[in-house]
């Protein structure tokens, strides 16, 4: 059974003792996620050790970083290596969001790469696809990210492809309050295990489980999530504010 996964993203929010205060009001819910759930916080890197620590003995919680760099190690000043995050216990990495391919011009050849590394260290890549505006308005959005994942995902084995998690972020749905509708959502989630069923075959695509991102917040995630291939979010806004995330967690089939 595919995992149902909550994954909130802060990106480049909240200091430290903000974020330590935010997963503290999280925790004291007491929510307990099923064997089948995951909750995931992703946060800023010098946040991941306390994170960690934070979430330690709560079962089917995890920390995820928001970004790796393609190379193994060297002389690359300011970045973090997958080998960095593996020696603290990282298990998760979002990869290849829109705003690094927007801002820092990530290519779907160095997605290739990060992935490749954080699989040979055991980390599970949360790999993010969607489409701009511009896309969806002409229709190809289906192909669009089709190519997306096909590029940096399907020179994969079987078993490798399996740990990959999937994050589907229309972009014109990022941070606007304008959220894919459940029925959209769970067109491109079908449409995304189906071009992983042609290629692997339909039980690895069975297995992979497929998030949705775009304003994802308390009041929305259950009818969003209620899709078949839909399961669960990667959430930004809504995941600063504890009650909504809670609410997004409790929404989790
Ligand atoms: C999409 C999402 C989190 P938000 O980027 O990855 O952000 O929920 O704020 O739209």
């Amino acid at each position: 059974m595919r995992k149902q996964i909550a994954a909130a993203n802060w990106k480049m929010n909240l200091t430290y003792q903000q974020g330590e205060k935010l997963l503290n009001d999280i925790l004291k819910a007491k929510l307990q996620p099923e064997g089948h759930q995951q909750v995931i916080f992703t946060v800023p890197f010098p946040y991941l050790i306390m994170a960690s620590s934070e979430v330690a003995n709560e079962p089917n919680f995890a920390v995820a970083a928001q970004n790796c760099y393609h190379k193994k190690s060297g002389a690359f000043t300011g970045e973090v290596s997958v080998e960095m995050l593996q020696s603290i216990g990282i298990r998760y990495c979002v990869i290849g969001h829109s705003e690094r391919r927007e801002y820092f011009g990530e290519t779907n050849e160095q997605l290739a790469e990060k992935t490749n590394l954080l699989l040979e260290h055991n980390i599970q890549p949360i790999f993010c696809c969607g489409e701009p505006l511009a896309i969806r308005e002409a229709g190809t959005q289906n192909d669009y990210v089709e190519s997306q994942i096909a590029a940096s995902l399907f020179h994969l084995s079987p078993e490798q492809l399996e740990k990959v998690i999937i994050a589907y972020e229309p972009i014109w749905a990022i941070g606007t309050g304008k959220t894919a509708t459940a029925a959209q959502a769970q067109e491109m989630h079908a449409h995304i295990r189906g071009v992983i069923a042609a290629r692997y075959g339909s039980a690895i695509a069975a297995n992979i489980s497929i998030l949705y991102g775009g304003s994802v917040k308390g009041a929305n995630a259950s009818e969003i999530f209620a899709g078949e291939d839909v399961d669960g979010g990667l959430v930004g806004g809504a995941s600063l504010i504890a009650d909504d995330f809670i609410a997004i967690i409790k929404a989790l089939k």
